[in-house]
């Protein structure tokens, strides 16, 4: 029987932040995926901290809120402890891209079967604007009154990089869209990893742009690591041009845990 999704904390996101998206967007995923037979007591959300992280106060269903950037060792340990777990993991791109990095890089590189869904705004929300890993250049924040002088990470390009098995990129503006790829992301049998971007509304309101130029892939062979590839370098996080969201890399492998044979 269905659950009720929410808990009774209450929310303090901005009044229109994109956080609301994705939640809305992850529980229509899990109640449509529990009619296909998923069992809900077997998931495990976890979040890092900042704006984001505190989906898993909102979110009725087990959950470890962790230190920042360190959800994802976290996961990993609860699917190892328990195989029949099944942890997702929301992260802020400053958790993920800059405290946690080298946890996102070697989870993928393992093919731990966990997800990693990131809420990308392309800033330290929580924080109040800071610069972070994926801001572009020029960006001007609190701790960047001139503009950031660095060059941002592209982090399809870095999960390629790292061997993940599943590369998405979502975005808020397009809730269907994302549903589907959350669907997919979690049908996958390996390391899923979606970096859904969002613009925070206070500190980095990027929706004019991303209106203008964020697009929908075209079906592609997405077991192709060099047009996934191609595709991930299409936009660089920093110069303007078209966005294209979707899956760019769905490669079958061996799970972390079924090499060192806890799983069947
Ligand atoms: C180890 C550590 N360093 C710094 C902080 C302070 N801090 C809290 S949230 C945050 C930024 C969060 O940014 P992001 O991960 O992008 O999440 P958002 O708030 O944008 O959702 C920082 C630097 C902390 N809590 N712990
Ligand atoms: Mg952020």
């Amino acid at each position: 029987m269905s659950r009720e999704m929410d808990t009774k904390i209450e929310k303090t996101w901005c009044p229109g932040c994109a956080n609301f998206t994705i939640e809305a967007v992850f529980k229509n995923t899990l109640l449509e995926l529990e009619k296909e037979g998923l069992d809900l007591s077997k998931v495990v959300v976890l979040s890092g901290i900042g704006c984001h992280g505190k989906i898993s106060d909102y979110l009725n269903l087990s959950s470890f809120y962790s230190l920042h950037g360190r959800a994802i060792p976290v996961a990993e340990g609860i699917k190892l402890a328990n195989k029949d777990l099944i942890p997702i993991v929301f992260v802020g791109d400053g958790d993920a891209y800059g405290e946690g990095l080298e946890h996102l890089i070697f989870a993928a590189k393992r093919n731990t079967n966990i997800n990693v869904f990131v809420h990308n705004n392309r800033v330290y929300g929580l924080t109040t604007g800071q610069f972070a890993p994926t801001s572009p250049e020029k960006f001007k924040g609190r701790s960047t009154p001139k503009g950031s002088v660095e060059e941002p990470l592209n982090p399809i390009e870095l999960m390629l990089a790292s061997k993940a098995s599943f590369v998405a990129r979502g975005y808020t503006g397009k809730a269907e869209h994302l549903k589907d790829l959350m669907k997919q992301a979690l049908h996958h049998r390996g390391f899923s990893f979606i970096d859904i971007l969002q613009p925070c509304l206070a500190y980095f309101d990027s929706r004019d742009f991303y209106g203008k130029n964020v697009y929908e892939m075209e079906a592609q062979d997405v077991s192709n690591f060099n047009s996934a590839m191609a595709k991930a370098l299409e936009w660089d996080y920093n110069n303007g041009g078209k966005i294209p969201v979707g899956v760019f890399y769905n490669q079958k492998k061996l799970t972390f845990e079924e090499k060192i044979c806890l799983t069947n």
